[in-house]
């Protein structure tokens, strides 16, 4: 009893921006593995063209700069802040995208990531600054009941709202999406990149001048994009759950069509 309850007040000594780093880290690392590991299992390390082991690389890199920024080493410090500002530059625009969409099912980790990472930059550039007269000098660095903590409240509430907000979101996004797909003509079916038939119909017939209307009804963002060397050609930009990509077709073929992301994924429109 009287080990852990020194264990307990050592770690109450442990400056606040120590937990707040460390554990906006080790938050970020658990998400990214959570993220990559049914990939891994599924493809091996290498697979997504290394993709995977960026992700990896960063999961390694975040548990080593949590484990000794909590330790106060000031090198620490800077490789959490500089990881954490690398992934926001590497994956920012992604993060940002599936963010603008409570249905995507990279919302919740855009939603946390982003402040979550802010937070960690912000702690371990002023826990640096502050490294040397050490952190329990600066009332907003030790202690929770500071300007500190009141940051560090607000973002977490901020997450919290977010994700509230978002779960309600993806579930009117849903009703809509179910109430669409009945009047599109190819359906980007759910968990698409697995999917055997990705495009449902895999191939869909129009007459000529006639409209075709996809609609994204997955929970990852796709594109209609038609193959290269084709004399029509159309893309839709990225479509999030629920996009939807109209294209006239005017002369009569056999249009073969992927989705830019997801090389595998691939359908094909008949005209005439
Ligand atoms: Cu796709």
């Amino acid at each position: 009893m009287a080990g852990t309850g020194g264990m307990w007040a050592r770690m109450r000594q442990k400056p606040f921006s120590l937990w707040v780093i460390a554990g906006g880290l080790v938050y970020m690392a658990l998400s990214l593995l959570y993220l990559g590991l049914p990939f891994a299992i599924m493809g091996g390390i290498l697979a997504g063209g290394g993709f995977l082991l960026i992700l990896f690389v960063f999961v390694a890199v975040f548990l080593i700069a949590a484990a000794f920024s909590f330790r106060q080493k000031r090198w620490a410090y800077v490789l959490a802040a500089v990881s954490s500002l690398v992934l926001l530059v590497l994956f920012g625009s992604f993060l940002l995208g599936s963010a603008s969409n409570p249905a995507d099912s990279g919302f919740w980790l855009s939603m946390s990531g982003l402040p979550a990472l802010t937070l960690v930059v912000i702690f371990s550039i002023l826990s640096l600054r502050s490294a040397k007269t050490g952190l329990a000098q600066k009332r907003y660095l030790a202690s929770p009941h500071s300007t500190g903590g009141l940051l560090t409240l607000a973002v977490i509430g901020f997450v919290i709202g977010g994700l509230v907000a978002g779960a309600i979101g993806s579930a009117v996004i849903g009703r809509l999406v179910a109430t669409a797909g009945e009047s599109a003509d190819v359906k980007i079916v759910k968990d698409a990149p697995s999917a055997a038939v990705p495009f449902n119909p895999a191939t869909f017939h129009v007459a000529v001048g006639g409209t075709v209307t996809w609609l994204n009804t997955d929970s990852t963002t796709h594109t209609v994009t038609s193959d290269i060397g084709d004399s029509v050609a159309f893309d839709s930009g990225s479509l999030t759950t629920g996009g939807v990509f109209q294209f006239t077709f005017m002369q009569a073929g056999t249009y073969p069509y992927h989705c830019t992301p997801h090389l595998q994924m691939t359908g094909t429109i008949v005209v005439g």
